[in-house]
Formats: structure tokens, sequence, C-alpha cells
């Protein structure tokens, strides 16, 4: 007896106790031999032997059961040990998630101007009539404000079209100088291949004391920006026009697509037309009370800078959320 719980305490694996189960209680083992001998005794010792020879195999019963529980538990334990996982370690680079084309172009831009320690100003995306047409000298009969090209409200509040609102508010909140930048998405009623009716932009404006600020600085500014934005460019002034700038013009990059010798993304002309600029016209410095000032300011779309970085080719793509244009910019 002694010796078979010593040999269960024993025990170390479930088929070495295995072996002893079939030792004790197996058809040729330990008690059916016992049983078997039992025969041969005299009747009257027989209850005796029997009744210690049952309480014996209950008890190595027991403590087999007993031992085999406890392999059991040690055996998952041990597994448990091997199969553990660092989850610190775990490869999630297959999930990585990326900025959208847009949003990526948005940071590229405003981390630029605030290295410059330009405010990043934004403002209400409904507006009146005043903020986003009056105090920007766009006249009464100027085509922008009209039903086809606006999206108004039965109140007579409207969806901006540009962020120069915001430039606006800031002038009126706070005194010269100022040095800002407005991004944000701007409303009109467009929907072709290159124009869509909700598209981002950013605005900057630049004003200081009279004779504190010029063309010239406003040029360097944007060559030196758009050189940031699109590497080693080319860079052209147009005159142009815009109610709220005199003068005003359009900036353009040589193609980045055929370094200028011209193809179908630049029609032919070697260049790409990606700013409007201009010193701000003295009505809008009337319009918010600023006097005897200077000031330039400019103006981009989001998704045109993110359609020549990313070389996207169809704007329409940027407003899909496709995964297969997404996953090629992770
Ligand atoms: C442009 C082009 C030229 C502009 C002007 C102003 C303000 F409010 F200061 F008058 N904000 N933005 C501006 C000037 C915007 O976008 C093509």
């Amino acid at each position: 007896m002694q010796k078979w719980e010593e040999q269960i305490a024993a025990c170390e694996s479930l088929e070495e106790l295995e072996q002893i189960r079939i030792e004790l209680f197996g058809k040729k083992g330990y008690f059916a031999k016992e049983f078997e001998s039992l025969k041969k005794l005299p009747a009257e010792q027989k209850p005796q032997i029997a009744k210690e020879l049952n309480l014996a195999k209950n008890k190595l019963f027991a403590l087999l059961q007993y031992k085999k529980d406890q392999l059991i538990a040690k055996e998952i334990e041990k597994r448990l040990q091997e199969e553990k996982r660092d989850l610190s370690l775990l490869k999630i680079s297959s999930l990585k998630g990326a900025l959208h084309p847009t949003l990526y172009t948005m940071d590229k831009i405003v981390e630029y101007f605030i290295a410059l320690n330009y405010a990043i100003e934004t403002g209400p995306l409904v507006e009146d009539d005043f903020y986003n047409f009056e105090a920007l000298n766009l006249p009464k009969h100027h085509p922008a404000r009209d039903m086809q090209d606006t999206f108004y409200c039965k109140d007579g509040k409207l969806l901006r079209t540009h962020t120069s609102p915001v430039q606006i508010r800031t002038m009126q909140r706070q005194k010269p100088p100022i040095r800002m930048i407005s991004p944000g998405p701007v409303f009109r009623r467009d929907f072709d291949l290159t124009h869509t009716p909700m598209f981002h932009q950013v605005e900057g404006l630049v004003v200081d004391e009279k004779g504190r600020v010029s063309f010239a600085n406003l040029k360097f500014l944007l060559e030196d920006f758009l050189r940031y934005m699109f590497g080693d460019v080319q860079v052209r002034f147009r005159p142009s026009f815009f109610p709220f700038t005199e003068p005003s013009a359009e900036v353009d990059i040589s193609c980045i697509f055929c370094e200028g010798r011209g193809c179908r993304v630049c029609s032919h002309t070697g260049w790409l037309e990606v700013l409007g600029c201009g010193m701000v016209d003295p009505n809008v410095f009337k319009a918010v009370g600023y006097k005897d000032v200077n000031g330039y300011a400019f103006g981009l779309g989001v998704e045109r800078f993110a359609m020549l970085i990313h070389r996207v080719g169809d704007l329409r793509s940027l407003f899909e959320g496709d995964l297969r244009l997404l996953e090629q910019f992770k």
C-alpha cells in the first residue's frame, strides 16, 4: 500500500500515471489479483480482508484521480506559458491607417505657416452676406452672389464660398500687425470633373503699418512656400483680378509632371495654376475700420494641391472614400 501511494506521489506525467492505474486496477492488475486470491481464503477471514482491500482500493483510486487533476492543471499551465503572446510585439503594420490625401496636404500647408509664426484662424461655415461678400468688396451684381453659385439658406444666410470671412472677422477682432491663415471647408454650387460642391481652402493674410509690407514680400513668401510644397519648381506670377485685392495675380508653378516641357496635365503650356493672391484692396480695410495699413493675401484650393502632390488624376476620387485610392498613400 505504502509503495503504491509513494509511486503515485512521485509520478510526473500522465503517461506514467496511466501505467500505475493499469497496474492497480487493470484486468491483470494488483486489485484483480488480490480479489482473486480472496476466494482461497477461509470464509471467516474473507469479510475483514475484503473490507480492507476495498478501503485501500478506494483510497488509491482517489489518490490517482487527485494526482491526475494535478498533472492536467500543470500541463495547462505549461502550455499557457509556452503559447503566451507578447502583445507589445504584435505586428500591426498590416492594419495601419493613414491621413486622407486632402488632410495630409492641409497639414503640410499649415505646418509651413506655423513655422513662420502665423496664427491659424477658423470661423463659421454658415455666414451672412456682409462677411462673405460685402466686406470683401464683392459688389451687389457680382456673379458669385448669384443663387446659381452660392448655397443660400431661407433666412438669407449662406454657406461660405471662401474662407475670407475669417480674415474679416480676425481683422475686426484685433489690431495690426496680422499674420494668419484660415484653413477649412468652403461651398459652391459647382459639380463637374474639376469641381465639387465642398472643397477646402487655405487663405493667408498679412497686414502691417503702411510701408512695412509689399508685393515683393508676398512674392518671396509664395515662391518659398511653393518650393517647400512641390520641390524644385519655377514660379511665375501673372496679372489677374480679384475684387478683394489690387493689384492681383495668379501664380503658376512649372509643371511637375513634365518639368515644363508640356504634357496633357498642363495642357501643353508647361505651367500649372496653383494660387491666387494680391495686395488687399483698400475697400476691404475700410470695411473693417483699418487705416494707414498695407497687406497682402492669398488663397489656394487644398484638393488641387493634394492632386498634384499625390498625382491623383480625378478630383472625384478624393471624395469617394475608396480604399484602393487611400491604401496607396499609407
Ligand atoms: C484669394 C486670392 C487673393 C484673399 C483676400 C482676403 C482678404 F480677406 F484679406 F481680403 N482673404 N483672401 C484672397 C486674395 C484670396 O484666393 C484665391
